[in-house]
């Protein structure tokens, strides 16, 4: 027997009585409290993250959500869950799921129940169930490469996720597809004190056997640079050990055998041992030549990758630079001082681990993406707003994927409350919304948009970050979404529909150029491992629109578009390259164009504190998320006619006992019988409005009064029953 939900507040947070801001968080509160985590405002879910273990996810709760309607039962993931499947069954129409929320509000745990409760009500067959295990294992592989303990969670993200779940006619999942965006791959070589690297480094040193540790050249977790910088090498709540077999069975699962497992192994291994790579400078003052320190190092790692150790170095330590053009090409090698090594080191590592990294994702696709024609249910589970104290490269292309997710929840959700009352007939007042699309626009408004002057800055040799500075200050000086800082020179703000976030422009040029020096591809190239050379090899098949953006943007160069005062002129021969900015927003562009052609369904996560903590409540906090996810507004929006909306049917089936005309059993048509009810009960006119097809309800009042005499009613049925059954016993 399923457990009863507790009633704690309200379920909907349109039946609040009192519309404030405090009023809605004091509800979300009052529940939380009392571990009811979660709240609906309509469609849309509010979920808190309890940080406990709640026993709310058993097969008893899934019985308990199949099948059933949002307003038959409390709200719950498995609700979305459910609703998503049912239209996707009914209508034939893509859905997606959009989750979003701060890093640590509960994102990834919910695409994980989703996953889980559509896996547990579909079919069994041994097909169904192979995709099934290959879509469920592919999180813990996922996770083992691309999450990491950070200071506001042991196991964050450090990507984002789109993943789509292929279903057959019969309902039943037959394939899936990841897409993944924007690794963060600096954690590679650095982390902030009290964070680690990626978990599969940890899990890797921990979990292989005694045999591999030593065929690998493991060390402990300990010598290596690129897991030092953070001080810290466990995390609460993970333990490297087991998750190191889950990884393994999860690898088997979708396909990647033992012998490329080993590849796998000895890369991460190489890719470590770069970071303790060290050079001495030879020669003195700017001209000092960079030599490597030891060279038993660079020797195992010529072992772990396949390749030259001589030639590893040479990459290293020198840069092939081309002059001439044509049949005059001459190529020069060109030595490199330490730092400049050091910079290549790093460059190199972080290649192989998110090209590593990519590879993986592709794998996955392998086993289970089919060619279909079939409709999918998709789960978004992409890094939240982040507001750092310094905000670099990274958070600008995460804070600029979510201006546009919040973009298309305030059109889709408008749209879609505009559209209904359309259709239905209904007169209503609408309510203005932030529009943050001017936002979006100051990013990547087409030619003058940061991304294009930051992409165009990069293609002038003489471009850096303070000339970067100084082209956004002219040009959005005026712009009301953006500002400079007077006193620091190289920071700017934007003023996202989140808040304000202050950008430090230092490496934005770097990271967007993200260029690996031909001398290391080569060097990949030649590698005598499978693994090493496939993932330099592979390239991206093009999303559509980059191809037409390629066009525009040669017909820029040639047409020498350098709006910018700068003198230099971009030569026309010269080939753009693609920018890790460029690339971000084609992978944004093409997922919004996913989105918009589906259903969507939105969660809402909420981490009601910083401290991890069961039953904290920071009321800051959950004010700031609450403003920046757009509740409030959304509540308006949604409340701003009528605060409920139900077909006369569903309606009817609610509360026909609650009418001596309608009552034991209405058959006649729903629209009738409802009228019958509300006039027998002395609901006032104008309290409602009658739709097309459904029941407009405008205050929570009256709502609440049918409720009320619903549970009393039921409650007095319950006791003639007892009694007529006494009776006959
Ligand atoms: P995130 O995905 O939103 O952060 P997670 O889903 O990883 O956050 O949740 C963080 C931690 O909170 C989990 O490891 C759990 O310990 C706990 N938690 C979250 N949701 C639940 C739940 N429903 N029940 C119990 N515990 C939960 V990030 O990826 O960092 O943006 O980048
Ligand atoms: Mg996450």
């Amino acid at each position: 027997m399923a457990t009863k939900q507790k009633n704690v507040g309200v379920d909907d947070l349109v039946m609040l009585t009192e519309v404030s801001e405090k009023s809605l968080l004091d509800n979300l509160n009052q529940r939380y409290k009392d571990g009811v985590i979660y709240t609906s405002i309509g469609p849309v879910l509010i979920s808190l993250n309890p940080y406990k273990q709640l026993g709310i996810y058993g097969k008893d709760q899934i019985n308990l959500y199949k099948g059933k309607h949002e307003f038959e039962i409390p709200p719950h993931i498995y609700s979305i869950a459910d609703k998503a499947y049912r239209s996707l069954l009914s209508e034939r129409e893509n859905q997606c799921i959009i989750i979003s929320g701060e890093s640590g509000a509960g994102k990834t745990e919910a695409s994980k129940y989703i996953m889980q409760y559509i896996a547990s009500i579909t079919g069994s067959s041994t097909e169904v169930e192979r995709v099934k295990k290959q879509i469920l294992e592919s999180n813990p592989l996922l996770e083992a490469f691309g999450n990491a303990k950070t200071l506001r969670n042991n196991n964050s993200s450090r990507f984002g996720k789109y993943m789509e779940i292929q279903f057959n006619l019969g309902g039943d999942p037959e394939g899936g597809k990841i897409t993944n965006y924007l690794l963060e791959k600096s954690r590679v070589i650095n982390q902030t004190v009290g964070e680690r690297n990626f978990h599969i480094f940890y899990q890797l040193l921990r979990g292989a056997s005694a045999e591999e540790k030593s065929k690998l050249h493991l060390l402990s977790p300990e010598s290596y640079v690129y897991l030092n910088k953070g001080k810290c090498y466990t995390a609460d709540g993970i333990d490297d050990n087991v998750a190191f077999k889950q990884t393994r069975h999860a690898m088997k699962i979708v396909g990647i055998d033992e012998p490329l497992q080993e590849q796998i192994f000895r890369l991460l291994s190489a890719i470590l041992l770069l970071g303790n790579l060290n050079f001495t400078a030879t020669g003195t003052g700017n001209n000092s030549n960079a030599t490597i320190s030891d060279k038993n190092i660079a020797n195992t790692i010529g072992e772990l990758m396949g390749v030259d150790p001589i030639l590893l170095e040479q990459s290293l330590i020198s840069r092939m630079i081309s002059t001439g053009q044509g049949a005059r090409v001459s190529n020069y090698q060109v030595p490199q001082n330490v730092e400049q090594a050091l910079y290549a080191r790093d460059a190199f590592a972080k290649a192989l681990y998110s090209k590593l990294f990519d590879f993986i994702v592709r794998k996955i696709n392998e086993s289970i993406e089919v060619k279909t024609s079939g409709k999918v249910i998709g789960v978004l589970d992409i890094y939240g707003f982040e507001i750092f104290e310094n905000n670099s490269f990274e958070q600008f292309c995460i804070n600029y994927v979510n201006e546009t997710l919040q973009q298309i929840f305030i059109d889709l959700t408008l749209k879609t409350e505009q559209e209904e009352y359309v259709s239905e007939g209904i007169k209503w007042i609408p309510v203005d919304y932030i529009n943050n699309k001017p936002c979006v626009d100051l990013i990547e408004k087409k030619p003058i948009g940061i991304l294009s002057l930051l992409d165009e800055e990069c293609l002038f040799p003489e471009g850096n970050d303070a000339s970067l500075m100084e082209k956004l200050n002219k040009h959005f000086a005026n712009n009301s979404h953006y500002s400079n800082v007077q006193q620091v020179r190289n920071q700017f703000i934007i003023d996202h529909y989140a808040g304000k976030v202050f950008y430090n422009i230092n490496g934005f040029l770097d990271k967007n150029r993200d260029t690996l020096f031909n001398d290391l591809v080569t060097l990949a190239l030649s590698s005598k491992v499978a693994l090493v050379n496939e993932i330099f090899t592979y390239v991206a098949p093009p999303l559509e629109d980059v191809e037409q953006e390629k066009k525009n943007r040669d017909k820029m160069v040639r047409g020498g578009y350098a709006n910018t005062g700068a003198k230099s002129v971009i030569p026309t021969d010269k080939k753009r390259p693609i920018t890790a900015g460029f690339q971000f927003k084609n992978q944004v562009g093409a997922l919004l164009k996913s989105l918009y052609s589906c259903s969507p369904h939105y969660i809402r996560c909420i981490k009601p504190n910083e401290n991890k903590r069961s039953l904290d409540w920071d009321q800051e906090k959950c004010s700031e998320q609450v403003r920046y996810l757009g509740l409030y507004e959304n509540l308006l929006v949604r409340r701003a006619g009528y605060c409920y909306r139900q077909t006369f049917a569903k309606f009817m089936r609610r509360y026909y006992m609650l009418a001596k005309s309608t009552w034991p059993k209405w058959t006649g048509d729903a629209q009738q019988g409802a009228q019958l009810l509300l006039d027998e009960l002395g609901i006032p006119k104008q309290e409602y409005q009658f739709g097309k097809t459904k029941i407009f309800i405008r205050n929570p009042q009256p709502l609440h009064s049918l409720e009320d005499k619903r549970v009393v009613r039921i409650e007095q049925l319950v006791t003639m029953l007892q009694s007529v059954w006494k009776m006959y016993k």
